[in-house]
């Protein structure tokens, strides 16, 4: 079976494991040990440039993830990471101070830097990323263009734009925000293999990623909604009781006047493109039009809870498809 996921970081790449236990998928192993086959459409939106350096981080959670070099407390870097560069940037008067640079992770972004300046495109450079973590998956960036997600905050009545990472990590998006922007989205186009893997695919399912800022800016590539509406498409609900789980995807939900609530994040996304969505126990009751709704413990405690949350929902997927 060949499953196309459009994801995010944490809740993707915690998604994925599980989903590659259902499909009997090793890691760190040839993909070849198994018939199943997963692609990962990686979300691109909150990359940025820093000290000159190109930092993905739902491309790196994803492959540290699945290529068992992430800090599992943390849910991003590294395992093991220091901060040293990151001290001494700041020693220098260098700015800004706010994001965690780690010193491991600061190979990554060498690495994919120089290919990049070399001319390589970004999925080039992620494959050649992946031939050190063996994520045991095919990870494709959404596009190799440079999108980026900015938020428009208002402050002392004054509005400005902001790069996503600035508000989600400096201020806890906690600064209001009055839109959410996907720059260079319009003019972008799905990476080499994106239309391909989902043309191929046998059933598309959209992990537990903030709807908004994730999925949302996978499915805001041109070309990207239209050639997954086109297949069986299954979600698991990221909000659970009207409450993110972890991160403050609620932030996100409300720039763009989206109810935190699992129902509400389902008719967002459209039945036009969702077929199934699972929700949790606590939102048994949670309905949206033209959407099969389904509910099932969607707590990601622990290996077997999300294996089973990603069994789930392959049965409901083959079930609709
Ligand atoms: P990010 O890019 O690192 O923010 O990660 P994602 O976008 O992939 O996922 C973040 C979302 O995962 C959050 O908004 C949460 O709502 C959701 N999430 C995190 N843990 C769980 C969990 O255990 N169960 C479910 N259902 N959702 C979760
Ligand atoms: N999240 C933080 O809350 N603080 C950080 O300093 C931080 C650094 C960082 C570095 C590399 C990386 O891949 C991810 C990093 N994250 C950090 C996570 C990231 O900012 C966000 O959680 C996601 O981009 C939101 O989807
Ligand atoms: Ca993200």
């Amino acid at each position: 079976m060949r499953i196309v996921v459009p994801a995010g970081g944490i809740g993707g790449a915690r998604f994925l494991r599980g989903l590659k236990a259902a499909l009997g998928i090793g890691s760190p192993a040839p993909e070849e040990q198994s018939t199943n086959a997963i692609t990962v459409i990686g979300n691109t939106g909150d990359d940025i440039t820093l000290f000159g350096l190109r930092i993905c981080p739902d491309l790196d959670t994803v492959m540290y993830t699945l290529g068992g070099g992430i800090d599992e407390e943390r849910g991003w870097g590294r395992t093991g990471e220091t901060f040293t560069v990151k001290e001494e940037l700041a020693a220098y008067g260098m700015r800004p101070t706010w994001f965690g640079l780690g010193d491991r992770d600061t190979a990554t972004h060498i690495v994919r830097s120089q290919m990049l300046a070399a001319g390589y495109p970004l999925s080039a450079v992620t494959e050649a990323l992946c031939d050190r973590w063996r994520p045991g998956v095919r990870l494709l960036p959404m596009t190799d263009d440079r999108v980026e997600t900015h938020v428009v905050v208002e402050e002392d009545g004054a509005r400005r734009a902001i790069h996503f990472q600035e508000w989600w990590i400096k201020h806890r998006a906690a600064l209001p925000a009055r839109s959410i922007v996907s720059m260079g989205a319009e003019d972008s186009a799905p990476a080499p293999g994106v239309l391909e893997a989902i043309a191929e695919a046998d059933l598309v399912v959209l992990p537990p990623s903030n709807p908004v800022v994730s999925v949302g800016s996978v499915l805001g590539v041109p070309g990207i909604r239209e050639a997954l509406a086109a297949k069986t498409v299954v979600g698991v609900s990221p909000i659970i009781g009207g409450a993110p789980v972890r991160g403050m995807a609620d932030a996100c939900l409300d720039a763009i006047g989206v109810e935190t609530d699992a129902g509400a994040v389902a008719a967002h996304l459209g039945a036009d493109l969702l077929d199934g969505w699972l929700v949790d126990e606590a939102d048994a009751g949670a309905e949206a039009e033209g959407i099969e709704v389904r509910s099932r413990p969607l707590y990601m405690s622990d290996p077997a809870a999300t294996e089973a949350i990603a069994r789930a929902a392959l049965d409901l997927g083959l079930e609709l498809a």
